[in-house]
């Protein structure tokens, strides 16, 4: 199973296409646009989410509710393009226009894909860089995922995410009951947090960083709940899947790094702090008395809760900007203005709950191959039974 993604931040639309999906699995234009609908959400977001209220097209791959089989190409319109036609056309300019341009990047803004991403391709005009590396490119990202967060859901395997921390500021444990009780208590939470007691700080701590002109990032964690053990490999390196899950995440825009399990407490404890004791009944099967490990031992799944953690960077669009320099003149001069969020935690941890579901269903579609979904719903179930009683 495959994507890719395509379309810039103020051109006309996003797009993507997902191949490999089983064919007759169930999914409709609403599983997709109640999750765009999350990461659209959250404190601290800019203007442009007024503008924007993405919307999904299925445009091939679905008939009446049910995967063909055949790409499934997904489309989201950007509203705001009506503004920026004429800076974004895809006609050639005319002699005339030809410098005319409104709204070209000389100053490149430090922390983002700018200078990099110039020098890479040889863009002069630095827009040419920054549209494409913009995080509107996570609408559809979201979208994807939102495919196969319902494949996963029709496997019974549930997943959420929450904040623990933005600005330094820490959510208490979360010691939810259940997936369910998580969703519907961070659904509620302007910063997507469990413990509610935090909010306010979090908003304060948003609100001074937008009056200073300045930016904050975050934590975030995804939890996955009803991945049956095995998933992944231990045979070879690049079919891990706690690798694939860090390098999701790590791949969503302005993210630094990724935890499983307690992740980087794991280095100060001894080993028998760290590794969760195994157990059996004949209800539950095997499982572990702690899951310290996140759901992984050897790049496979133990089928304990799979938890994954990732820190988002403070955004790098300044209101307050840092100092650059022009590539035209090579003057020392304040990096470019562009209109930006002040923390876009919350939503990043919708995108990184999508890319890490996108990640566990092409494993189980990789390790039960089947072109169809009831084939692949039974393999699934009698795999499950074959791994209790075994
Ligand atoms: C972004 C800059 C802002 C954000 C955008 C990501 O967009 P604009 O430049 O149009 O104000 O709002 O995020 C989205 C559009 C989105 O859908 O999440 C950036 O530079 O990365």
């Amino acid at each position: 199973m495959r994507y890719l993604t395509a379309g810039e931040s103020h051109g006309p639309q996003l797009t993507t296409i997902i191949e490999g999906l089983p064919a007759g699995m169930s999914i409709i234009a609403d599983d997709i646009n109640k999750e765009l609908a999350r990461r659209q959400k959250g404190y601290g977001r800019g203007r442009r989410m007024q503008i924007e209220k993405d919307k999904v097209h299925i445009t091939s791959g679905v008939r009446h509710g049910y995967t063909l089989g055949s790409p499934v190409a997904l489309t989201v319109k950007n509203n705001d393009w009506k503004r920026w036609t004429d800076i974004m056309g895809q006609e050639p300019l005319s002699a005339d226009e030809e410098g005319e341009v409104r709204r070209q990047v000389t100053r490149p803004r430090p922390g983002h894909a700018d200078l990099n991403g110039a020098l890479k391709y040889g863009h002069r005009d630095m827009r040419n860089v920054l549209e494409r590396s913009s995080a509107r490119e996570t609408t559809v990202r979201v979208a994807a995922g939102a495919v196969a967060k319902k494949l996963l859901s029709l496997l019974d395997i549930e997943i959420a995410c929450h904040v623990v921390e933005i600005g330094g500021i820490q959510a208490g444990p979360a010691n939810y009951e259940s997936i369910t009780q998580l969703q519907e208590i961070t659904e509620a939470s302007s910063v997507r947090v469990f413990d509610r007691s935090v909010e306010k700080e979090m908003e304060q701590c948003i609100d001074k960083a937008k009056e200073e002109g300045d930016s904050i990032g975050g934590i975030v964690e995804v939890i996955v709940e009803g991945v049956p053990a095995g998933v992944g490999s231990y045979v070879h390196y690049d079919r891990k899947l706690d690798a694939k899950l860090a390098s999701a995440i790590v791949s969503i825009n302005a993210f630094k790094g990724a935890e499983i399990g307690i992740g980087f407490e794991a280095a100060k404890k001894p080993g028998s702090a760290v590794h969760d004791e195994i157990t059996w009944t004949k209800e539950k099967g095997y499982f572990r008395k702690t899951n310290r490990l996140g759901g992984f031992e050897g790049g496979m799944t133990t089928g304990m809760p799979i938890i994954v953690r990732g820190v988002m960077k403070p955004i790098p669009t300044l209101y307050k900007p840092l100092q650059s320099v022009d590539i035209d003149t090579k003057e020392p001069f304040k990096a470019s203005v562009e209109r930006s969020d002040s923390c876009a935690v919350p939503a990043a941890s919708v995108v990184a709950e999508h890319v890490v579901a996108w990640e566990v269903a092409k494993a189980i579609v990789e390790q039960f191959p089947s072109d169809r979904f009831d084939t692949l719903k039974k393999a699934i179930d009698e795999y499950r039974q074959s791994a209790k009683e075994f």
